[in-house]
């Protein structure tokens, strides 16, 4: 039973501009591993070790082969419901904007078109010297060599890496102007993606969170609805609908 009232669905249905703020857990029913859950993915591997540019340095094969491992995952996934739904609130809603922390490229692949990517996206790659994109990448074991010499990464924002600004300052600026304002599957605590809510507070939006569990930031909303986002989402959409 959907924990909204019938003020809340008028709300939904009367907003001008949704802002959808993901995290991992939007593309869990996808059978992408989350980061911190139960099996998540930082149980196994030391982000230290991983998800940042000196360990790449430091062993460019094993993160090479780590990306690969995941690209392999995402490639064969598809958008869950909750990734679908986002792309159909695209036809009641004026304007709506998915601002995602995931590199998976399912909200793309779903149908969303109005998108901010914090994170990067692990489809594009490029060498660290010349900054040339390489997207088509077979599935490469070793990590492959730029004609330049340089050695190719994903792109991805690894710890101590600034966000790309065009994305993190479009989404700020999504986030100040949304009427509504949905934090999905995140657990909030990376910075500064997680600054986005704090954002939408101060900028006075409604803020729903949808999470199978409570999180740091579920004082901060309007409304915490517990459950799966793939179930949840379908089932606001189909209230909008009547
Ligand atoms: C930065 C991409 C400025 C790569 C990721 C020391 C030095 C430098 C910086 C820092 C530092 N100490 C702290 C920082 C800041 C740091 C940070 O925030 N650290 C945290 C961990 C404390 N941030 C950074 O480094 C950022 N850059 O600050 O630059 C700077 C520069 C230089 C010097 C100083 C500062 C860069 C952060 C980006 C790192 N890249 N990933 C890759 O993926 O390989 S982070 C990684 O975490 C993913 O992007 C992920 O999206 C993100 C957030 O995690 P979540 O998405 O929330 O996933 P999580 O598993 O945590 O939670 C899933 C949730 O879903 C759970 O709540 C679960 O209950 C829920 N769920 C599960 N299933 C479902 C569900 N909900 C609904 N339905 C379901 N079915
Ligand atoms: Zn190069």
């Amino acid at each position: 039973m959907l924990d909204l009232s019938k003020t809340d669905i008028e709300r939904i249905k009367c907003a001008k501009h949704i802002v959808f703020f993901s995290g991992a857990g939007m593309s869990a029913e996808s059978g992408i591993a989350t980061f911190r859950g139960k099996d998540g993915i930082w149980n196994k591997f030391k982000p230290e070790e991983l998800a940042n540019f000196n360990a790449f340095m430091k062993n460019p094969n094993m993160v090479w082969e780590w990306y690969q491992y995941r690209r392999n995952i995402v490639r064969h996934a598809f958008p869950n419901a909750g990734h679908l739904a986002i792309a159909e609130f695209q036809n009641y809603v004026p304007k709506v904007t998915a601002i995602t922390q995931n590199i998976d490229n399912l909200h793309k692949r779903a149908g969303s078109h109005n998108i901010f990517e914090l994170h990067g996206n692990i489809e594009r790659n490029y060498c660290i010297r010349c900054k040339t994109f390489y997207n088509d990448i077979e599935e490469k074991v070793e990590i492959p060599q730029c004609k330049c010499g340089g050695l190719i990464r994903p792109d991805v924002v690894w710890f101590g890496e600034y966000l790309p600004e065009d994305q993190f300052q479009g989404a700020e600026i999504a986030t100040s102007e949304c009427d509504l304002f949905f934090v999905v599957g995140t657990s909030a605590v990376v910075y500064p993606a997680a600054s986005l809510i704090y954002t939408a507070k101060y900028n006075g939006a409604f803020i729903i969170e949808i999470n199978i569990e409570k999180t740091e930031i579920s004082s901060l909303t309007n409304k915490s609805l517990l459950g799966e986002v793939g179930k949840i989402l379908p089932e606001i959409l189909k209230k909008i609908k009547e």
